[in-house]
């Protein structure tokens, strides 16, 4: 095991300055900065929003901003490790809460982020990915993945809100996040996937040999189905708990190459104390209530609420109501670079 190492205070201060004209420093003062011992040592902080805390700042944004202003009229979830105003919730999740009032419309753009909504409240919003008509409904999980088309419209009478969450914070790190606007889609005339190719769990389309899927074959996971899953398997387990992995239904794999998304139930005076991951991680709560400790944070969550946790962090969760929860996070990214870890407690 190396000793401390030398720091810049020790270095002759003409040869500090002679270093700095050449455009270059030591390593060695920052080494451990970049490479500390054993684990992480992560700059996120456990997040939490209260959604009775969002909801009057989303619709007053609807009064102050149209939505021609504003192209997505969201509100940005801050990772209080970074402070107000900084574009994501953890290392690698960016979140914001999202309004469309009736009859909007939010342009048609692609990006090469990926961009997935969990629908939170209202009625007759949908999202048009691909010319394909993606309805939202509260819970329902929609996917935008990078590169595809998309626009956002409002069919309904009452606001609608959703949460979205992105593998941005990556792109602009990699200094490849960049738009390209376009006029609104047409839309086919038939269900989304869900409704028509991917109806049951198990079928897909019959391909003639080396026909391809799509890539994103379904991109709608409607939450009826989330939950009635959950709780069939909760009724045949042991714990009252259970999770379900989102996964493409042609592959099984993630449903986007960077983001992972898991719903969970926890029965009533159900606790889960998860191994600690490499992956970072955002809980969205679609129904119940519970409390969960973040790093020794105590957040008590309700319907609707949304809360964070870094890499490596301690979770215990405890459901005192009934509670469905969507755990967002960064497997998948994590597993292609070769380093995704679960530590045992
Ligand atoms: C985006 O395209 C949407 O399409 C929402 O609804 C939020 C945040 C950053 C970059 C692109 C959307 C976004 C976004």
């Amino acid at each position: 095991m190396s000793e401390q190492l030398g720091t810049l205070e020790e270095l002759p201060q003409d040869y500090r300055d002679a270093m700095s004209a050449a455009g270059v420093a030591p390593l060695w003062p920052m080494m451990r900065n970049v490479l500390p011992h054993g684990a992480p040592k992560p700059v996120t902080k456990p997040g939490y929003w209260a959604y009775p805390d969002l909801r009057p700042l989303l619709l007053r944004a609807g009064e102050l901003t149209p939505v021609e202003k504003a192209e997505r009229r969201v509100l940005v979830l801050s990772d209080p490790g970074r402070g107000t105003g900084a574009m994501q919730a953890t290392s690698s999740i960016y979140l914001g809460m999202q309004l469309l009032l009736p009859g909007e419309t939010a342009p048609a753009h692609v990006h090469t982020p990926s961009a997935v909504r969990i629908i939170v409240e209202g009625k007759g919003g949908f999202t048009v990915v691909d010319g394909e008509k993606l309805p939202m409904e509260e819970g329902d999980l929609v996917l935008t993945p990078g590169g595809e088309w998309h626009d956002h419209g409002h069919e309904g009478s009452e606001p609608v809100i959703w949460l979205d969450a992105l593998d941005l914070p990556l792109f602009v790190y990699l200094e490849g996040s960049y738009a390209k606007e376009g006029p609104l889609q047409a839309q086919r005339n038939r269900p989304d996937a869900s409704q028509v190719e991917y109806l049951s769990a198990g079928l897909a389309p019959s391909r003639k040999s080396g026909a391809a899927s799509r890539r994103y074959p379904m991109m709608r996971y409607p939450w009826a189905r989330t939950e009635a899953a959950l709780l069939q398997m909760a009724r045949y387990g042991a714990d009252g708990i259970a999770e379900l992995d989102y996964v493409n239904p042609e592959t099984g794999a993630d449903v986007l190459p960077t983001m992972g998304f898991t719903a969970m139930y926890l029965a009533a005076g159900q606790s889960e104390a998860p191994p600690l991951r490499s992956s970072s991680s955002a809980f969205h709560v679609v129904k119940g209530r519970g409390v969960s400790t973040i790093n020794g944070n105590v957040i008590e969550w309700s319907a609707k609420d949304t809360f964070t946790a870094p890499v490596f962090a301690e979770i215990n969760h405890k459901a005192s109501e009934d509670a469905f929860l969507v755990r967002i996070h960064d497997r998948p990214l994590q597993e292609k670079l070769g380093y995704y870890e679960e530590r045992a407690r």
